[in-house]
């Protein structure tokens, strides 16, 4: 399990998808995802609406462990990219101790303290955004974040597309 590291307290958060970018529909990822958040003590529902606007397609709820999937984004090619993305927040979930509600921050649980690390994984995080052309999309998004919240999303969208990184983290959560 992670250590306890500086962490916010979140309730829901949650992803705007973003079709256009969208990688192709993988139902053995969504399978094999579903499988591990359920052994670490993530519960996975498919619901109509996960949230106050059909726009949402899924939500992460940190304090009652609960990913929703709406069915919009569950019959759609998009499914694995977006519970991916709700992944990474079950990922900062876990680095802030899965039952106090709150959220860490998985960069500067992978540096440890070291901020020269910390800074280049974020700047590798800022990189992806640019180059997968999701940063105009976050910034829009974070500016109606609090400053201590923006990282949730900064994050998630960076490393939603990072299957490999995704897989690793969410098993040295305990999965
Ligand atoms: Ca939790």
């Amino acid at each position: 399990m992670f250590k306890k590291l500086a962490a916010i307290a979140a309730s829901t958060v949650c992803c705007l998808g973003n079709p256009a970018l969208a990688t192709p529909h993988d139902y053995n990822d969504y399978q094999q995802l579903t499988e591990k958040l359920n052994s670490v003590g993530v519960t996975v529902m498919v619901q109509q609406l996960c949230g106050p606007s059909s726009n949402i397609l899924a939500t992460y709820n940190s304090y009652t462990n609960v990913l929703c999937v709406t069915q919009t984004a569950n019959n759609s090619d998009i499914l694995a990219q977006v519970v991916r993305h709700e992944v990474t927040h079950v990922i900062q979930d876990c680095v802030a101790g899965m039952a106090n509600g709150k959220m860490g921050s998985v960069t500067r649980y992978l540096a440890d303290g070291d901020r020269d690390l910390e800074r280049k994984l974020d700047e590798s995080l800022w990189d992806t955004l640019e180059a997968t052309g999701k940063l105009d999309h976050v910034m829009a998004l974070t500016n109606d974040l609090e400053a201590d919240g923006a990282f949730v999303e900064f994050e998630a969208y960076g490393l939603e597309d990072n299957q490999a990184a995704v897989y690793g983290l969410l098993e040295r959560c305990g999965a």
